[in-house]
């Protein structure tokens, strides 16, 4: 057995793991992550695009923007289009200057892994069995595989940074855990492409044939998603087949510009609603996807994973420069309160952007439920009023500070 010690242990190296990482490097303090797959695995899922302010500044403050501020687009708006017809949501005007900066999940990942090798920090890739222990006593530990061995990490604290499928969440007894959760009647299936994008900007595309989203990487990389029923496979949708489709979503001036070419990934990706409750038990805390899953529609589970980052990190500089160990039970409910306004803004954009014509809804026909929405959509389409409550949570909420 080998015995390994470090202040704040992670499990997961995925943004939010790694952003946790950096930042507390930064004020000197100790951690060990541990990662189940390898470093290239991490880096081949490809995900999120837009950040927040709040992420933006959390990356700046970690040390590790110089490549974000120098390659990441500044957003100051994005579209949205019903059956062709656009609006603009002026992001910087409605919300008083405030934008978002597009710059992939990749490369921010990316980022954070170099500057952790730089700096010496250890990460184990490729450990297995991972699992936490004595998480209510003051000396949790995880025990792990690595390389045939076995290995005890012991620490002061341990950040679930593990995503939905990890090991943490499961380390809070099911009888003091509630999870709320809606999974959605159809996913997005996803292409990426070394092709100039149709916009500058984002557009959110209602449509009678199904939700699509045309999103970008750079001035020549493109990202698209189709709304696409459950039952469809990625090996059914040639990239012939996903460009007609898209082509006939978009509104006509972006269909016209679509540049078509050979997709270098294919994914689909249910849609999720998700929140487990609480977010801390013991020395344990979850943190990001570990907790909360959003359907991507209001491109917020990134966004809301670094969040929390940002909570814990506050908390664990707090408990190693002041000694003071009782602010640790602030995390859950500051955590949530972000949370479950990330959880609301992105199902309610979800089901007023997608079709549900002909789904099977329990409580109503869906056709009554597209309705509802249709009207709600325009509700808050037609007026700067309508259009900033979009703005405001789309460029991201305040982040709420500890409590004394
Ligand atoms: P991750 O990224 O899932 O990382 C968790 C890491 O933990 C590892 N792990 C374990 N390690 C050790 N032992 C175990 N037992 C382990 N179990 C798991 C995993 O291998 C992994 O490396 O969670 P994290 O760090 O919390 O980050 C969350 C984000 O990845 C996620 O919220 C976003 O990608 C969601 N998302 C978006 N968010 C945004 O803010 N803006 C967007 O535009 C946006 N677009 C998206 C998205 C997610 C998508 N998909 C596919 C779900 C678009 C899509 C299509
Ligand atoms: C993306 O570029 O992958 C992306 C952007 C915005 C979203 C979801 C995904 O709402």
């Amino acid at each position: 057995m080998n015995i390994l010690k470090t202040q704040v242990a992670i499990i997961g190296a995925g943004p939010s793991g790694l952003l946790l990482g950096q930042l507390l490097a930064k004020q000197g303090i100790e951690t060990v992550i541990l990662e189940r797959v390898t470093g290239d695995y991490v880096l081949g899922r490809i995900r999120a695009g837009i950040l927040e302010q709040g992420f933006v500044d959390l990356v700046r403050e970690a040390g590790v923007a110089e490549r974000m501020d120098r390659e990441g687009e500044v957003h100051e708006g994005f579209e949205i289009a019903v059956n062709g017809q656009t609006t603009h949501i002026d992001l910087k005007g409605l919300t008083g200057g405030k934008v978002v900066v597009c710059y992939g999940q990749v490369e921010i990942t990316k980022d954070l892994m170099d500057a952790r090798a730089a700096a010496g920090l250890t990460t184990y890739y490729e450990a297995t069995k991972v699992q936490p222990h004595h998480v209510k006593s003051e000396q949790p530990s995880i025990s792990f595989e690595y390389q045939g061995e076995q290995y005890e990490l012991q620490c002061d604290y341990i950040a679930g940074c593990d995503g939905f499928h990890g090991v943490s969440r499961q380390t809070i007894p099911a009888e003091l855990r509630t999870e709320y959760e809606r999974v959605y009647p159809f996913g997005w299936l996803g292409l990426l492409s070394d092709t100039p994008p149709v916009s500058e900007e984002l557009i959110y595309c209602k449509h009678d044939r199904g939700f699509a989203l045309a999103s970008r990487r750079s001035a020549t990389r493109s990202r698209y998603y189709l709304q696409v029923p459950l039952t469809d496979k990625v090996e059914d949708w040639t990239d012939a087949a996903f460009w007609e489709e898209l082509k006939q979503r978009l509104p006509p001036q972006a269909a016209a510009a679509l540049v078509t070419g050979t997709s270098l990934e294919k994914s689909i990706a249910p849609l999720r609603s998700f929140v487990c409750e609480p977010m801390q038990y013991g020395r344990l805390f979850l943190v990001g996807d570990a907790a909360h899953i959003v359907p991507p529609t209001g491109a917020k589970g990134l966004n809301s994973a670094a969040s929390d980052v940002a909570t814990l990190y506050k908390i664990m500089q707090r408990v190693y420069q002041q000694g003071d160990q009782e602010c640790i039970s602030q995390y859950s409910p500051i955590a949530l309160r972000r949370v479950w306004h990330a959880e609301r803004f992105s199902w309610w954009l979800s089901n007023m952007l997608h079709n549900y014509r002909d789904m099977d809804l329990s409580d109503m026909k869906s056709g009554t439920f597209s309705r509802f929405m249709d009207s709600e959509l325009d509700y808050y389409l037609s007026s700067d009023l309508g259009r900033r409550v979009i703005a405001e949570q789309y460029v991201g909420l305040p982040y709420e500070e500890l409590a004394y």
